[in-house]
């Protein structure tokens, strides 16, 4: 039965799946993910953040410590978008809310991966969304905000330049309209978050499930993570990850917390209405506050 969750734990899937990408087999790909998607508890959101992203990140690692060539991660990088294409199909989009966004990054910011993730993440959210990816010169971006009318602006800064050249843009669409809420997020504010000072935006956002939040807040739409739903699978998978990074199996954690080993498992997968005395118990067993099991960040590392 441990043997089971393990194997279809994201943890797993994550190592299967980065060692796929190490070796290009995307047919392999392939199944593994529509395996995972079929087969297992796990959410395409889940899959998607806590599976495909990391792995991303950590062929980003291999080829900087140079175990992969230049070749070996586009090769990688190939197969992960072919992977997010059948995660955007699976998951269920919600309700349209008829708000329209932009996603971007700077033109000297290559990185358009992760526009397309907050893309995708929106569109699930009820969004219409531009995915332009690297931005045109200024003036252009300019005329194709005028043009389409968003409701927001999503800017996403992976490089350091990339985010420093952000600003540009920023200010250039705020002359033009100066109500349009602009969201930034990506890792290169997670790096240096002095980049932040004085840019122009109306909000920063730590990862792609706080950006849906506050895109949601800063046009005035009702918060989503009132609904149960949502915010039980969020307490669950932060669950799971502070146990993975302290090294616990569930049985583990069951037995420090007090709690039966199959309840923590439903309550992992958001399937439990937890008690305020069960996330006390969890709190205390993790070393944490009650506050950090509502945090929604995903992992950053493998
Ligand atoms: C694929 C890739 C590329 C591809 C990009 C393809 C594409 N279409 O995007 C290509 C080959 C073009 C590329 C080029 C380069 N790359 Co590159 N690349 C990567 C790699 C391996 C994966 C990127 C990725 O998709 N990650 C997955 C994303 C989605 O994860 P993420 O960025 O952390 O995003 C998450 C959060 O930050 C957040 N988020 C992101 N954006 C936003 C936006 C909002 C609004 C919000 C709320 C949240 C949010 O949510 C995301 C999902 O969880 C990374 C490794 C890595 N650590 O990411 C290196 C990496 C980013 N690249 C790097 C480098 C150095 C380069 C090059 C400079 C290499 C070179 N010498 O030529 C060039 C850039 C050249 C230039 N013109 O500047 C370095 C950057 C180091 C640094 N901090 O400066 C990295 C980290 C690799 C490494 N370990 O050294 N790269």
């Amino acid at each position: 039965m441990a043997k089971l969750a393990a194997k279809n734990s994201p943890q797993s899937l994550r190592s299967k799946y980065l060692e796929l990408l190490r070796r290009g087999l995307s047919q392999a790909a392939d199944e593994l993910i529509e395996g995972a998607l079929a087969g297992s508890s796990l959410e395409p959101e889940q899959i998607y953040l806590e599976v495909l992203m990391p792995a991303q990140r950590s062929i980003g690692r291999l080829w900087a410590s140079g175990d992969l060539s230049v070749a070996e991660e586009h090769r990688a990088t190939q197969i992960t978008l072919a992977q997010m294409d059948i995660l955007r199909r699976a998951m269920k989009p919600l309700e349209r809310s008829g708000k329209r966004a932009i996603t971007a990054c700077h033109p000297d910011d290559p990185h358009a991966i992760p526009c397309r993730v907050v893309t995708d993440f929106l569109n699930r959210d009820g969004w219409t969304v531009d995915c332009i990816g690297c931005c045109p010169p200024v003036e252009e971006f300019v005329a194709f905000v005028h043009q389409n009318a968003p409701d927001l602006i999503a800017f996403s800064a992976t490089m350091i330049d990339g985010a420093q050249g952000l600003r540009t843009y920023i200010e250039a669409v705020k002359r033009d309209k100066p109500d349009l809420p602009i969201v930034v997020g990506g890792a290169a504010f997670a790096a240096q978050p002095e980049l932040l000072d004085d840019l122009g935006h109306d909000a920063f956002a730590r990862d792609i499930l706080e950006a849906v939040q506050i895109s949601r807040e800063l046009v005035g739409l009702p918060n989503r993570t009132t609904d149960l739903d949502t915010l039980l699978t969020l307490i669950g998978r932060r669950i799971q990850e502070l146990r993975a990074r302290k090294g616990l199996r569930q049985q583990d954690l069951a037995e420090k917390a007090q709690l039966d080993r199959a309840y923590l498992s439903t309550l992992e997968h958001g399937k439990q209405n937890l008690t305020i005395g069960a996330m006390l118990k969890l709190a205390n067993a993790l070393h944490v506050d009650v506050a950090e099991l509502v945090r929604a960040d995903g992992p950053s590392t493998i």
